[in-house]
């Protein structure tokens, strides 16, 4: 039910529209948003959901010449070129400047709601074919890999190919470097530590690339006997432990851009640098994404030398904390099992595992972007909600 519409008017000299709600609340548009946002074909192309009107033509000091009332359920704006905009109510009541309106627009688009863990994670897991055949399990999936950051998809087959499907199922797959998909096994002459059967402590693949891939997805085909347990930790939790317990060492990692190096050949041939800051924050100094991979740290080290050795420590703090019994939850991936995490969140790391003439441990795995996946996420959440 759309809300209805008592009464509006103009306020201060033409530059703001007040709409009164039928519930006596009010909301407040300036005129400038409003002429900006016209909804008539020559301002607005609703094939595309589209602004047509270019900005050279906005006139950024624009007021009303009159505003109306249509019916309770639209308004009818005047301006002093006699262009005429109308606006509908639940249009107008989705799009109100308030805080709260605001708040409220913020968490249906983006679903800021993280739930911090340690070791007490309850893995969440949801059988994978439910997750390709069913949208309530795959909108249950895409919400609780973005609250939790990490989810297990069980009973898959133990065969190359399932991530391709997985990737249709959202969308599309990252393609990287090391290819569309790529198979992690200990590899002679391996062109990454990853493909070594040695320990991996815990990281974010692919801290080198410009913007890291949002979304991994590790496929077990086959485990090792001995050795290979996965261990997954919350990065963001413990960034804001290292936060209250050290506020200098969050400073440096938060500030500190680390270089990082990946050259070789895999898909095609590469050569790549990037510099990232090892915990990145936004303007109020939330972590935001965890950029650490120890392996393709580079030997360069582009900051001063006395700050060199302030940064070791920092990042030892950082790396104990990660590795603290209470943060740290442990598992080992059985044939058939996706793991499916934020790479922008939650680091990983393995157990060696025996290396052998054979293969005696596979994984198959794959990157997706944060983009393809909340693009997936509000498309089924739209088809799953409003299904009744
Ligand atoms: C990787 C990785 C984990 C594993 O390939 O980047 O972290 O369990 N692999 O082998
Ligand atoms: N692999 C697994 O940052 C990295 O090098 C992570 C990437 C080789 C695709 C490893
Ligand atoms: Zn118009
Ligand atoms: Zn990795």
């Amino acid at each position: 039910m759309s809300p209805g519409i008592q009464k509006v008017e103009a306020l201060d000299e033409g530059h703001f529209v007040c709409v009164e709600w039928e519930d006596g609340s009010q909301s407040s548009y300036p005129c400038v948003w409003l002429r900006d946002n016209c909804q008539c074909p020559l301002c607005f192309l609703p094939s595309a959901g589209a602004r047509r009107l270019l900005f050279e033509d906005l006139d950024v000091n624009i007021v009303v010449k009159d505003v109306a009332l249509a019916d309770t359920k639209k308004i009818s704006i005047t301006w002093p070129d006699e262009h005429t905009s109308e606006y509908e109510a639940e249009w107008l009541k989705k799009r109100c400047f308030s805080e709260e309106a605001r708040a409220v627009m913020r968490a249906d688009l983006f679903l800021p709601e993280c739930l911090y863990w340690g070791s007490d994670l309850q893995l969440p897991k949801i059988p994978f074919e439910e997750v390709m055949y069913n949208d309530e399990s795959a909108y249950k999936w895409l919400c609780t890999l973005k609250k939790v950051g990490v989810v297990l998809l069980t009973g898959a087959a133990a065969r190359q190919g399932e991530l391709i499907r997985l990737g249709h199922r959202i969308g599309f797959l990252r393609l990287t470097f090391y290819g569309p998909t790529w198979q992690v096994q200990d590899k002679a002459d391996a062109n990454n530590v990853a493909y070594t059967s040695g320990k991996l402590c815990f990281h974010t693949d692919y801290p080198v690339l410009q913007h890291p891939p949002g979304v991994q997805f590790l496929h077990c085909i086959k485990q090792t006997a001995a050795g290979g347990e996965s261990e997954i930790v919350d990065g963001f939790h413990v960034s804001n432990k290292l936060k209250k317990q050290n506020p200098e060492a969050y400073q440096i990692l938060s500030s500190t851009a680390v270089d990082y190096v990946d050259v070789g050949v895999d898909y095609c041939d590469f050569a790549v640098h990037c510099k990232q800051r090892i915990i990145d924050v936004d303007s109020r100094g939330q972590a935001v994404r965890i950029n650490y991979n120890n392996a393709t740290r580079d030997t360069v080290f582009d900051i001063p030398a006395e700050k060199v050795r302030p940064f070791y420590a920092a990042l030892k703090e950082f790396n104990d904390l990660l590795n603290s019994a209470e943060h740290k939850f442990t598992y080992k991936l059985k044939p058939g099992d996706i793991m499916t995490f934020d790479n922008w969140r939650v680091l990983h790391g393995r157990q060696s595992y025996p290396p052998c003439s054979e293969v005696t441990r596979h994984l198959e795995g794959a990157y997706a972007d944060w983009d393809v996946v909340m693009s997936r996420l509000r498309l089924l959440k739209k088809r799953v909600l409003n299904r009744d």
